[in-house]
């Protein structure tokens, strides 16, 4: 698999896999981990990670297709769990074009106390 090392000592979620790092967990399993967002842009904003130091859903192949499942499969049942059963909204930032700060893979989901706007503004 490419994109993969077993934990980088640098890398600010493999610390909080760790435990090296306080996070508010909400899930935790042998694959991956769930824990509130530090800087939530709405009123439920938290994080799937897996606990593997994969960089970018860009560095993932069909090898990796289980775990992403498996992660996106949780998505739904941790969403409602934490109140956003009127839905959320589901962010994979990637790479340095798509706005990705932290290079260890992870899922945003988003939700709150009002529907969410357009994703995007409109460009042009
Ligand atoms: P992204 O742009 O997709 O790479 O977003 C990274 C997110 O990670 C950003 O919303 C803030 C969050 N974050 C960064 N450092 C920490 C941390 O130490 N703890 C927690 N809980 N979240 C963090």
């Amino acid at each position: 698999m490419s994109g993969q090392t077993a934990a980088d000592p640098d890398c600010i979620f493999c610390r909080i896999v760790r435990g090296e790092l306080p996070s508010r967990r909400v899930f935790e399993d042998p694959d991956m981990i769930a824990f509130h967002d530090i800087k939530p842009i709405a009123p439920v904003h938290f994080l799937i990670i897996p606990r593997q130091h994969l960089v970018s859903l860009a560095e993932c192949d069909e090898a990796h297709a289980p775990l992403l499942g498996r992660m996106l499969a949780k998505a739904g049942v941790l969403a409602r769990e934490q109140g956003l059963g009127g839905g959320f909204r589901t962010i994979i930032n990637t790479g340095r074009g798509g706005g990705q700060e932290v290079y260890h893979l992870h899922v945003h989901i988003v939700g709150g106390s009002r529907p969410l706007g357009a994703m995007l503004p409109r460009e042009g």
